[in-house]
């Protein structure tokens, strides 16, 4: 039955025969009945083993991918010619010895996604001809030696294994121009160091050449939870040793840095703020191996799901999306306002819940995984698989709720010992230490030391090479390069020290020494009581920016309704904090005006919060209606700048105005373009969407977005594009993808 979907190709006598997803459980007989075949694919079947495969001795090349081998086919010893073989995503947890000695040939190996935690020593016996090997997603401990003589190896992957330790060998006398190692508990080089690429681990291996080594322990610390938990209560007394009352009116506006030493470890404490307003530019903040406390106020907190997802759920939610490899350790606080049985019973209320969330969460990967690997087209789909794949194999560790009364001293320095039994733990925290050379401590405090002088300006932005400059005026340091000095930049700014956004061209070269002004700068704009900071700005101020007392109002109107501040008013606002902040001359830099983008411009749209639209009018609710089909006229340009915070759309009454209230089946899709709207997106969303991936409901849409006049011969639309939409996640079309946040699909 199968042979008919068999494709042979006859190429150059060269035989190739693909036998993918159709659920082969053994090899059809008649495929082994040809020697001659060169190139055979088996991916995506049900293959368990392969026996007979040795007749096929001429095969080049052999893909048993995403099949449910457990047990290293033997025969594989005899295919000499060998030089492609695939086996990741299957279920291997050994390879005999005795394999490899035989394919002298072997050119690429795949094993990653199996079970594997060494590889046999006759691997190396392929170092002559091996030049790429993905050894990804398996339990690896530590690099295997046949790895190590692997000398011709130009592609190595070692990402999601249990690596600590990279050694120096793997990186020298070897063409090694890819490699990947994210994923592993690295302390040496860290993983802040490897994610710099194999010229910053090279170069971290010949600074620990001859010196002392240094191992840090460092744990940035985030105190998550919603507003009023007890967050900066418990950071404060934490650092004073002491009871510190917050007072309720003392609302942490956009996040506070802070350090902490315990023992021989330092904690940077970030504490988030709660109010709802800051959510949208946390992310920016919240970074993969910290250890997050999520606090929770125990008075507020109960046994209901609403409380629980506004309390808990929701930054859950969030740890996955951002961090999903976090260590998260729940504080349940007030408990002086709760009964010693409310306490337990919210305690264990919370866990449960949180576990039940985790349990979701692995069953609807599982769930996505396994529609994409029995779709059809399932090809089309690796990238998705990938990152669920990814996803699956990383997962939030909970640490056992610690409730405490923290207007109790004795509360606070229980869970003070518990951070610390906590990151002790290598098995939770194995990061926690890191080996440095001495230079990067010496940088490190050169920096510090500067940022401290009364010479560096309050907001602690300073040019790349002054920087330089001013490190390198150091007798010890005066030899460091421009490149070390980049390398050691890059593992602070991972850190969490310092900011050195060096992916974005305004941005290259300047570092922020203190991270803190950044989030003031966030903060000005992106804050609760945004339209009674635009309301109060002075008349000074307007003249100052060429503004009247009307501008001012249409200012208030349009952030109201639209979500939108044209440049002039941000310059106001910015101008207004940073004046009365003295940080007068750092200003224009970070503003700009209408010719010159500032640099705050730079990183809100970097970040996503705010969108530059130049042609506002056509965002303007009172244009004609749209007739489908119809052409639209577009609005000119209207010259100054502005800025759509997306986050503030929160005003549906004009919309629902015009348009009707929102009905629960409609299709609610947001999506967000940066920087430009893809090619022929709206083309293809015209057409017919083909079937839900999830529910296999079959249905069609029509966007409602008009088409823009052109005076060209406007080409024909190409065929219709098939996609899916599942009901989460992120849908691709073509180079972009669009994230759907909730729907509803009915079968009409
Ligand atoms: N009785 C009692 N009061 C507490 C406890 N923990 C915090 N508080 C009080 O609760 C209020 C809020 O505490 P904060 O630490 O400011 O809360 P937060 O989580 O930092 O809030 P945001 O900064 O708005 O996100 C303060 O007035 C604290 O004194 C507690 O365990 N018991
Ligand atoms: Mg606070």
């Amino acid at each position: 039955m199968a042979q008919h979907r068999v494709c042979q190709e006859q190429d150059d006598c060269a035989r190739k025969v693909t036998l993918s997803t159709m659920r082969l459980r053994v090899l059809p007989p008649a495929l082994l009945q040809d020697p001659r075949v060169e190139s055979l694919n088996l991916d995506r079947n049900k293959l368990k083993h392969v026996p007979g495969i040795s007749k096929l001795g001429n095969l080049r090349k052999l893909i048993l991918s995403k099949n449910e081998i457990a047990d290293f086919p033997e025969e594989i010893q005899s295919l000499v010619h060998l030089e492609k073989l695939e086996l990741n995503q299957n279920q291997i947890r050994v390879i005999p010895e005795g394999i490899f000695s035989y394919l002298p040939r072997l050119k690429h190996l795949r094993l990653n996604n199996n079970r594997l935690s060494a590889l046999p020593k006759d691997l190396a016996t392929c170092s002559s001809s091996l030049q790429y090997l993905n050894m990804s997603n398996n339990l690896f401990r530590a690099v295997p030696q046949s790895v190590l003589e692997l000398v011709s190896l130009q592609e190595l992957y070692v990402q999601n294994n249990s690596l600590r330790q990279l050694p120096r060998e793997l990186f020298e006398g070897r063409p090694l121009k890819m490699f990947k190692a994210h994923g592993n508990p690295l302390r040496e080089p860290p993983s802040e160091v490897c994610a710099g690429g194999i010229q910053q681990i090279l170069s971290y291996f010949s600074q620990l050449q001859n010196c002392q080594v240094e191992e840090d322990r460092r744990v940035k610390t985030m105190f998550l939870g919603a507003s009023l938990a007890g967050k900066s209560t418990i950071c404060k007394s934490l650092k004073q040793r002491q009871v510190v009352l917050v007072s309720e009116e003392e609302r942490t506006v956009g996040i506070e840095i802070s350090e902490f030493h315990i023992q021989d470890f330092t904690f940077l404490f970030w504490d988030f703020a709660g109010q709802l307003e800051y959510y949208v530019t946390h992310h920016v903040f919240i970074t993969p191996q910290a250890l997050v406390i999520l606090v929770i106020n125990f008075q507020k907190y109960q046994l209901n799901n609403d409380i629980f997802r506004e309390l808990v759920g929701f930054w859950i939610n969030n740890l996955f999306m951002r961090v999903p490899n976090s260590v998260v350790l729940p504080v349940g606080t007030h408990t002086d306002c709760c009964t010693e049985e409310e306490v337990e019973e919210k305690k264990r209320d919370i866990m449960s819940k949180i576990q039940a969330m985790l349990e979701e969460r692995r069953a609807n990967l599982t769930h996505f995984i396994n529609n994409l690997e029995s779709s059809e087209e399932s090809e089309f789909y690796v990238d998705q698989w990938d990152r669920l794949k990814e996803m699956q194999s990383c997962t939030l560790t909970i640490l056992n709720l610690v409730p405490i009364n923290c207007t109790d001293y004795w509360d606070i320095k229980k869970l003070e010992t518990t951070i610390l039994e906590h990151v002790k733990n290598e098995e939770i925290f194995p990061n926690v230490i890191r080996v440095l050379p001495p230079v990067y401590k010496e940088v490190e405090a050169a920096i510090v030391d500067i940022v401290q002088s009364e010479e560096t300006a309050e907001y602690g932005m300073m040019d790349l090479n002054h920087l330089l400059s001013e490190i390198t005026h150091r007798e010890h340091l005066s030899h460091l390069g421009t490149e070390l000095f980049q390398d050691i930049l890059r593992y602070l700014h991972r850190i969490g020290l310092i900011i050195w956004y060096e992916e974005i061209k305004q941005l290259e070269s300047t570092v922020f020494l203190r991270p803190a002004f950044l989030i003031t700068m966030f903060k000005i704009l992106v804050r609760y009581h945004l339209v009674q900071q635009l309301e109060n700005i002075s008349v000074d101020l307007l003249v100052g920016e060429h503004a009247t007392i009307r501008d001012q109002s249409n200012w208030v109107w349009t952030f109201k309704s639209k979500a939108m501040l044209c440049q002039r008013a941000m310059r106001a606002l910015v101008k207004h904090q940073l004046y009365s902040e003295g940080m007068r001359d750092v200003f224009e830099e970070m503003v700009g005006h209408k010719a010159k983008k500032g640099k705050l411009f730079s990183l809100l749209e970097h970040f996503e919060i705010c969108l530059e639209v130049r042609n506002t009018k056509d965002l303007n609710p009172g244009a004609r209606e749209f007739v489908p089909g119809k052409r639209w006229e577009t609005t000119q340009d209207c010259g100054e700048a502005y800025y759509l915070f997306p986050t503030y759309l929160n005003q549906s009454e004009e919309v629902s105005e015009r348009w009707g209230g929102d009905h629960p089946e409609d299709l609610h899709i947001r999506a967000y373009f940066s920087p430009e709207i893809p090619e022929g997106f709206f083309q293809r969303m015209k057409e017919e969407i083909k079937t839900c991936g999830t529910c296999g409901h079959r249905f069609q849409t029509e966007l409602l977005l008009p088409k823009v006049p052109s005076d060209m011969e406007v080409p024909q639309p190409p065929p219709p594009a098939h996609y899916y939409v599942t009901s989460y996640g992120t849908t691709t079309f073509g180079p972009s993808s669009i994230h759907i946040n909730r729907q509803s699909i009915l079968d009409k």
